[in-house]
């Protein structure tokens, strides 16, 4: 669910990982690609990521991720807390299949069948830097966790800052 910032001292969550892509850069990330780039840009506070594709076919994707360790997130919930800028994002097919700018994640179960939040973010068009806060919760047989923000399946460019995953009891 989307959240609002004034909320976050009433959650009961741990201290977040933290990147503002300042100083690790991408060293913390995978770098996930099937074409388009992946580069530093002017950020909401100092340097950002900057994804962009020019061109795609079908679900071809441009994102970072981050695996989180299972032992610990399963049965949890994960709140996710960025800065977002778009530009001339536009969508492939449909939305709905993560055909946008999106920030979500990715859990496999003991079947190996995949598992994502039904109401990730999902980004189109322009617009300036905002401030977004999501809250999902993770299933107690995840086998793997992975965050993710970047393009599937469009065109454009989307930037991310000061990104904070929180580990949250409820
Ligand atoms: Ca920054």
């Amino acid at each position: 669910m989307l959240i609002s910032a004034s909320s976050l001292l009433a959650e009961n969550c741990q201290e977040p990982i933290v990147d503002n892509f300042d100083v690790r850069g991408f060293k913390d990330w995978k770098l996930n690609s099937s074409g388009g780039t992946i580069t530093y840009s002017e950020g909401y506070k100092n340097q950002c990521v900057l994804i962009n594709r020019s061109s795609f076919g079908g679900d071809d994707f441009t994102r970072i991720e981050k695996d989180l360790p299972v032992e610990a997130w399963a049965g949890k919930s994960i709140m996710i807390e960025a800065w977002v800028k778009a530009e001339n994002i536009k969508p492939g097919k449909k939305v709905v299949y993560h055909h946008s700018g999106h920030i979500d994640f990715e859990v496999f179960n003991s079947n190996y069948q995949p598992y994502y939040p039904p109401d990730w973010g999902r980004y189109i068009n322009t617009f300036d830097w905002k401030h977004v806060v999501y809250k999902w919760s993770i299933p107690k047989d995840a086998v793997r966790i992975t965050v993710r923000f970047g393009l599937q399946g469009a065109t454009g460019s989307i930037y991310f800052d000061e990104i904070k995953i929180y580990k949250c009891d409820n």
